[in-house]
């Protein structure tokens, strides 16, 4: 399944390349297991996946599917980079290019890869698991036990956003960044949400 298409590398290699490695080729394969979490005096682990919206169509083999064209354009780029951090924490940037200009949407990192439908993709993922789910409770459905990565574009439809939390992934836990149609809820009952799935980007995250 060569579904995705990422290069992990670490600071060593990023600092002697002097270059951030984007993957676009097709086809490549590699196990999360090959970037495991280094010890403090290590280089720190990366993962970049730089791609762009394919048609829903295509959602067994794309790196990246729109399941909304209007909103999340065929063709428009996406990049997420997830860094381990030295401190035990974890650092996730989402940049976006080519979207509807000056609006909010909501992202998040979610479960299970992409596939045809927007609910493949499963629930956020989550470091303290919410016993009850769906998720709604502010409790667990927060940006601390969560990541959000929300964006908001600018006048030519390019955006950036950044999250840090204190904890790593559980290993295969965490497959996909999921784009939506609004800014993400924090209230009671509502928490975490933030309307329908307009696209999805399959990330191995660490
Ligand atoms: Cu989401």
């Amino acid at each position: 399944m060569p579904r995705h298409k990422f290069t992990v590398m670490n600071k060593g290699v990023l600092l002697s390349a002097g270059v951030l490695a984007v993957a676009t080729g097709a086809g490549l394969m590699a196990t999360a297991g090959a970037a495991e979490p280094q010890e403090a005096k290590g280089p720190v682990p990366k993962i970049v996946v730089g791609t762009v919206f394919a048609p829903v169509s295509l959602a067994p083999y794309a790196q990246a599917v729109t399941y909304n064209t209007d909103l999340v354009p065929v063709a428009a780029r996406v990049q997420v980079k997830e860094e381990l951090r030295r401190s035990g924490g974890t650092r996730i940037e989402l940049r976006v290019r080519d979207l509807d200009e000056n609006r909010v949407y909501g992202a998040h990192v979610h479960t299970k890869p992409c596939g045809k439908l927007p609910a493949d993709a499963g629930p956020h993922y989550q470091n303290e698991l919410d016993p009850v789910q769906p998720s709604v409770d502010p409790d667990f459905a927060n940006p601390h036990n969560e990541v959000w990565l929300d964006l908001t574009t600018n006048k030519d439809g390019s955006a950036r956003s950044i999250a840090t939390v204190d904890w790593r992934f559980r290993e295969g836990g965490a497959r996909s960044v999921v784009i939506h149609e609004m800014a993400t809820s924090t209230h009671e009952g509502h928490a975490g949400t933030a309307g329908a799935r307009l696209a999805c980007v399959n990330v191995p995250f660490m």
